[in-house]
């Protein structure tokens, strides 16, 4: 039997812990038990000396200088360790640019009239867009507007003569400057992923430097993929507010026939979302008093969660528990972060897996190919495969756990700027960033990223969380971080009661009270999935240009406590670009080429302002953060 301690130290969820003793009872593998079965690791592979870029590889370089110290081509530890990062930037920029290009995509056929399961449900948002863009909508109707801004959207993945528009316009005109000093504007997003790849492959750059600038050009092209990901999900699906749910496996009913959506693009979840409750009936009639009931995992769970309330089941390293519940009837998923077990663990229960994208299928899962043409009628399918599913549940093999917070999420950049406008109607910002000045509000944290199997599940997303929140760092969320916070009911106004320095309770008090909640803001603000990172950029952009000072000098930092994907990688690479200190709670594969762990920590700064800090020991990293945030109110003189 796993004792409790050896529980503990796989995940701090206590529902997560229920499940994984249920998962040791009956055998069954998860993440945790595959994870032990890798050690030891292998070193190089860990200190990112590892060269697979050709056929006369795999080269390894001793970093302790016992064995070879060069690849047989030559290429230095430094040079295979930045051009191995390049890579992971570039697989993380095709995802994110990957996911909006679909929506782009999508968002033409509803303007060409060839999706009708997609209206333009936010065209504030889309005027918006436009505007941003340059795009005048003089004279256009809706359809015709959003037409242009999908050409755009799909210009902007090509090679062209000028910027990529959904980086250059949002960002401030410092950083657009010291991204121009130092060659990295990408000027097209695929062709940014191209460029770093024909970079990185054998015989080409061998500068670290060099390559690690051609990172961050690419990593720039996944900030702008990231930025049109969620606006065009805004103007497609709407966009977010404030909105109450829960969350923890305890969402799972087991009185309802529960669906599952897993992976990361809204653009066949919303859809179901949109017509579950007109499969009610026929779920009540196959013995499921409770109806159909979504429960969201992952980024495809934070997007629903935004904007229709569904609660959030679990993140990341947990998903397969949610099947081990035994209530989960189908698990419905796109692509991103969706593990290859979970076919496995369906067929050991009586859930069905379904996939649903043409790059992301899984043996053993079903397959049912989506298209915008045919949304509703594919996602009422889906869901009716759950009712069929459901009635061979056994109710002797299902296990939910009884724990459920409470949260509040939807924090989109329009729905925080539209709480500080209760606050001050003719200049929302002023609230803000008066607090940062009197010190009510010592800076901005913006947890990121995801779980990794190497550390405690969610335990140093809370320990930080609550660091800094004592110290008065307001602090904001997204992606799994964004759910464990939730798990931990810290999306919560108790929370804020509970763990915030008095002057962020304070101002979260005044605030929460002026928007009509019974009591203050919650802790941290849940801001959606990892695309939406960019919302939380927007803010500190809007910061910036109403102090006419750059990013860099903000005290604003990012966290990613427990990064596991490439998109992290990618992610974490433009806030550092952007000027923030971010920190890492997982040591990333670049050890090994010391040259390269020094400019990502240090030397990077005098160049774009920002740095990594790699810190695993959570307490000591939010001490760092803070550390960092103090420097910035001093070279501000506040
Ligand atoms: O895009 S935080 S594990 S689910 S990569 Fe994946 Fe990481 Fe989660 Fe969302 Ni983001
Ligand atoms: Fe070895 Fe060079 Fe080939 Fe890499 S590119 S595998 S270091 S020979």
């Amino acid at each position: 039997m796993l004792t409790q301690k050896e529980l503990q130290k796989r995940t701090m969820t206590e529902d997560g812990q229920l499940m994984l003793r249920e998962a040791y009872r009956g055998q069954i593998e998860t993440i945790w038990d595959r994870f032990e079965t890798q050690a030891p690791h292998c070193g190089f592979g860990e200190l990112g000396t590892c060269c697979r870029n050709c056929m006369q590889g795999p080269c390894r370089i001793d970093p302790f200088g016992e064995g070879a110290t060069l690849g047989a081509c030559g290429a230095s530890a430094d040079t295979i360790v930045a051009r191995n990062l390049g890579r992971a930037i570039a697989a993380g920029t095709a995802a994110h640019s990957g996911h909006a290009k679909h929506l782009a995509h999508t968002l033409l056929k509803s303007a060409e009239g060839k999706a009708p399961d997609y209206p333009i449900r936010d065209e504030a948002k889309l005027k918006a867009v436009a505007q941003r863009l340059g795009i005048s909508g003089d004279g256009k109707s809706t359809e015709e507007l959003a037409r242009d801004v999908a050409h755009a959207a799909l210009a902007d993945f090509s090679e062209k003569e000028t910027p990529v528009a959904w980086a250059a316009t949002n960002v401030t005109q410092g950083r657009i400057e010291t991204f121009m000093k130092h060659g990295v504007v990408p000027t097209g997003i695929d062709s940014a992923i191209s460029e770093i790849m024909h970079q990185t492959a054998y015989g080409v750059d061998a500068d670290p430097v060099n390559l690690l600038l051609g990172g961050v050009k690419c990593a720039l092209a996944d900030f702008a993929g990231c930025h049109m990901g969620t606006d065009l999900a805004d103007i497609l699906f709407g966009t977010p507010k404030p909105t109450a749910s829960t969350a923890n496996l305890g969402v799972l009913k087991s009185d309802a026939v529960n669906i599952a959506l897993h992976g990361h693009n809204p653009v066949l979840s919303d859809v179901i979302a949109q017509v579950a409750n007109e499969l009610d009936e026929e779920a009540k009639n196959a013995g499921a008093p409770a109806g159909i009931n979504l429960v969201g995992i992952c980024c495809t769970g934070n997007e629903v969660l935004m904007r229709h309330g569904i609660p959030s089941a679990t993140h990341s390293v947990s998903q397969e528990l949610a099947v081990l519940t035994g209530a989960v009837d189908v698990m419905v998923v796109d692509y991103q972060c969706i593990m290859p077990s979970l076919s496995t663990l369906a067929e050991c229960n009586h859930t069905k897996l379904i996939t649903t994208m043409p790059i992301a299928k899984i043996p053993g899962a079903s397959h049912i190919e989506f298209s915008e043409e045919k949304a509703r009628d594919t996602a009422k399918e889906i869901i009716r495969q759950g009712i069929e599913a459901f009635k061979s549940r056994d109710p002797k093999e299902v296990n939910i756990p009884p724990q459920q917070s409470t949260v509040l999420a939807g924090f989109s950049t329009e729905a925080i700027i539209s709480a500080l406008s209760l606050v001050d109607k003719d200049d929302p910002l002023k609230p803000l960033i008066d607090n940062i000045v009197n010190g009510n509000i010592q800076g901005v944290c913006l947890f990121a990223g995801c779980n990794n199997v190497r550390v405690t599940q969610d335990s140093n997303f809370v320990t930080m969380a609550k660091e800094l929140a004592k110290e008065n760092v307001l602090l904001l969320a997204t992606g799994c971080g964004a759910g464990a916070m939730a798990r931990h009911g810290l999306l919560t106004s108790e929370a804020t009661d509970k763990y915030a320095g008095d002057g962020l309770k304070a101002v979260f008090t005044a605030v929460g009270e002026a928007a009509g909640l019974d009591g203050p803001l919650p802790l941290v603000l849940h801001m959606g999935s990892c695309v939406d990172n960019v919302r939380a950029s927007d803010v500190a952009v809007a910061v910036a240009d109403k102090l006419e000072v750059d990013l860099d000098k903000l005290p604003v930092v990012a966290s990613a406590p427990e990064p596991t994907t490439e998109k992290a990688i990618a992610i974490g690479t433009w806030a550092v670009a952007a000027g923030l200190p971010t920190h890492v709670g997982v040591v990333p594969p670049v050890l090994g080429g010391a040259a390269v762990a020094n400019v990502l920590t240090d030397e990077i700064k005098g160049i774009f302002g920002g740095y990594f800090i790699v810190e695993t020991d959570p307490v000591s990293a939010a001490g760092k953060l803070l550390e960092a945030i103090k420097e910035r109110r001093k070279g501000l003189g506040i």
